[in-house]
């Protein structure tokens, strides 16, 4: 049934989006907003958190107009099932994360073995690096050598056998204490997810402060271990991004190329992709089929991954990814793990479209799999690209229809090396911006989609008040495309904001949105706040810097949120979590955790008043430095 134009502007500012929801509606395609309107009403029991299904005496709910019952079967209140049910979202989170990292770990082993043909050190110089912070010492020793005795220690990482996670060196001492004294200093990265897996088992920990102080330091194993491994292993491996152009939304994808769309968070399968799309025999073949080259497209953390080392064009976010298919010009789209909706694979039927899943982990319906190996990747990246150029051929023309839209330009690439670098080497010509007051602070506004939320509204609306009032914004995820969509990464765009920040943009010829990355890059925002919080002598909760998620909808943004509040950064959602259902935990994070970290949470659906929010906080902030 096709859409009214008021349907389609209510899901989505975006204009690529709104051609190609009317054209999914055109091809009989169900989406997510579709399968979103038809699962309303939601469980209010679970909207509030109050809803248990941890053990089978259950499962139970808690009136939360104090009518029916007030405890489950076990006994639990609404205190106690709103603090396990948090818990287990940041343990899947931190979950997810790690085990991205861990499988970036066992690449960089089996590069060093010898195991991983096609794979490299494309950075010995944070090789070098990460090694010292785990001391290995380099002297002597092969790329080979460092990399596989680095592995190693990273795997130690997610054990249980030591005192505090290694990257922990980086966090300035004062925060170091905080932990030490809450008692939430993250140990091992499995370990602490392993644990709270534990304590939200019926009859383990009932306590809900005891509860979601380990819930921090769940989300912190993630931040300043899991994450932080997947981020410095892939720029170990991939390299470290650098400033570099590229085009965002259903525009590039080519009418007249073979179009392969990258999907997922791991940079571990869409490397190889890339390095075969290369090569010249599959070029000839793509020439051969009548094609004029072969097409990389990104979508999600994987396409960031991508977009933020090698300048590879972004076919859209997490709402994208469907309506990518409804263009009719995918002839495969690859995807690993993580955020990869499980209708993807029956809306490609309706198209000439080859989906390939490819992590051992990550199966889905109407995939064809062919898994990745470190050992065989390079060949099978290869047999990949060559069926989809022997795909180009079997396009619907009847079913195609390229965006009417020109790609958008932006600019990725902003690792915190890459700042560090367009400001002289050091964070100190930063720290004088913020000292003058040309640029009021720094912003870091994340996160993926969500159809409760009006496509990149969310994003959109915030960054351009927070810009306009000379907060720097950096992001990753999604929350980045949203923002390239919307052109707010060309150096242009320094044009839109207040005229502090235009004038520290146009001197360093950078956007006033700056690209940090995937999801796990978020650490990379840790980094730069941790490294800017030592050239001061203080800790990051005193400096005047805050973090949004407008627009969040998976497990691994709370474990990022927490880890964010928990590491001194003040956060604001756009999305309620799921505890309204304990007034208590609502007023502990929101008001209480200010005083035990200095940092707490807000919720706010409203871009605009969450934009005022946080401009307040960095006044305060300002005001406390004495600025
Ligand atoms: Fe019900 Fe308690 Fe079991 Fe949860 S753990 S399902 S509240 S009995
Ligand atoms: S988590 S930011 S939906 S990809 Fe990377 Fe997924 Fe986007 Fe969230």
């Amino acid at each position: 049934m096709l859409l009214t134009k008021a349907e389609i502007e209510a899901r989505t500012i975006t204009e690529d989006g709104q051609v190609f929801l009317q054209k999914a509606a055109q091809d009989g395609l169900e989406t997510v907003w579709d399968r979103y309107q038809a699962q309303k009403p939601q469980c209010g029991f679970c909207e509030l958190g109050l809803s248990c299904r941890n053990c089978s005496m259950g499962p139970c709910r808690i009136d939360p107009f104090g009518e029916g019952p007030q405890r489950g079967v076990c006994g639990a209140d609404a205190d106690i099932i709103v603090a396990r049910n948090l818990g287990r979202m940041i343990a899947a989170g931190a979950a997810s994360h790690s085990d991205h990292g861990r499988d970036l770990v066992e690449v960089l082993r089996k590069v060093g073995e010898g195991h991983a043909p096609g794979y490299t050190i494309r950075s010995e110089e944070k090789l070098k690096k990460v090694a010292a912070e785990f001391g290995i010492a380099a002297d002597g020793k092969t790329p080979a050598d460092l990399a596989v005795e680095l592995a190693h220690a990273m795997e130690e990482e997610f054990g249980t056998r030591k005192k505090a996670l290694t990257f922990l060196g980086r966090v300035p001492e004062k925060r170091r204490a905080i932990w030490d004294k809450l008692g939430i200093t993250p140990r091992g990265i499995d370990r602490e997810t392993s644990e709270m897996m534990h304590r939200t088992h019926m009859g383990v920990d009932n306590d809900w402060q005891s509860l979601l102080l380990h819930g921090l330091r769940n989300a912190l194993s993630d931040g300043w271990g899991g994450s932080f491994i997947a981020t410095e292993v892939s720029d170990i491996l991939f390299g470290i991004p650098q400033p570099v152009p590229s085009e965002v939304n259903l525009g590039v994808l080519k009418e007249n190329q073979v179009n392969i769309v990258l999907h997922g968070h791991n940079p571990i399968v869409s490397e190889m992709i890339y390095e075969a799309a290369q090569d010249p025999e599959l070029l000839a073949l793509a020439s051969e089929k009548g094609a004029e080259g072969i097409n990389l497209a990104g979508l999600c953390c994987t396409g960031n991954e991508l977009l933020m080392r090698r300048g590879i064009p972004m076919a859209g976010n997490h709402l994208m990814t469907e309506l990518a298919l409804s263009t009719g010009l995918v002839d495969m789209m690859i995807v690993d793990y993580q955020c990869i909706m499980p209708a993807l694979g029956e809306i490609a039927t309706c198209y000439h479209t080859l989906m390939i899943s490819t992590s051992d982990k990550a199966k889905f319906p109407h995939m064809a799999h062919h898994e990745f190996h470190p050992e065989t990747a390079q060949s099978k990246a290869r047999e990949l690209v060559r069926m989809a150029v022997e795909n180009y051929e079997r396009r619907l023309p009847a079913k195609v229809l390229p965006a009417p839209n020109t790609p958008t330009r932006m600019m990725a690439g902003f690792s915190v090396e890459a700042i560090l670098g367009a400001l002289g080497g050091s964070p100190a010509p930063l720290i004088e911006a913020i000292k003058s007051g040309a640029v009021q602070g720094a912003v870091g506004v994340v996160g993926c989609n969500n159809p409760k939320i009006r496509q990149d509204f969310g994003h959109v609306t915030l960054t351009r008040h927070l810009i306009e009032n000379d907060i720097l914004v950096v992001d990753t995820g999604c929350a980045a495309v949203a923002h390239a969509k919307a052109g707010l990464k060309v150096p242009e765009a320094a044009a839109l904001a207040g005229p502090g920040l235009q004038q520290v943009c146009k001197s360093l010829g950078i956007p006033p949105v700056l690209h940090m990355g995937s999801c796990v890059d978020n650490v990379r925002i840790l980094d730069l706040a941790a490294a800017l919080a030592n050239a001061l002598g203080t800790d990051i909760s005193d400096l005047p810097l805050a973090a949004a998620a407008p627009e969040w909808y998976s497990e691994k943004a709370v474990s990022i949120a927490c880890y964010a509040v928990a590491s001194g950064i003040f956060t604001v959602l756009g999305t309620p979590p799921p505890i309204f259902g304990s007034p208590k935990i609502v007023k502990l994070l929101t008001e209480d955790i200010e005083g035990l970290l200095g940092a707490s949470f807000a919720v706010e659906p409203d871009p605009e008043k969450a934009a005022a929010r946080i401009e307040q906080h960095i006044r305060q902030k300002r005001k406390a430095l004495g600025l």
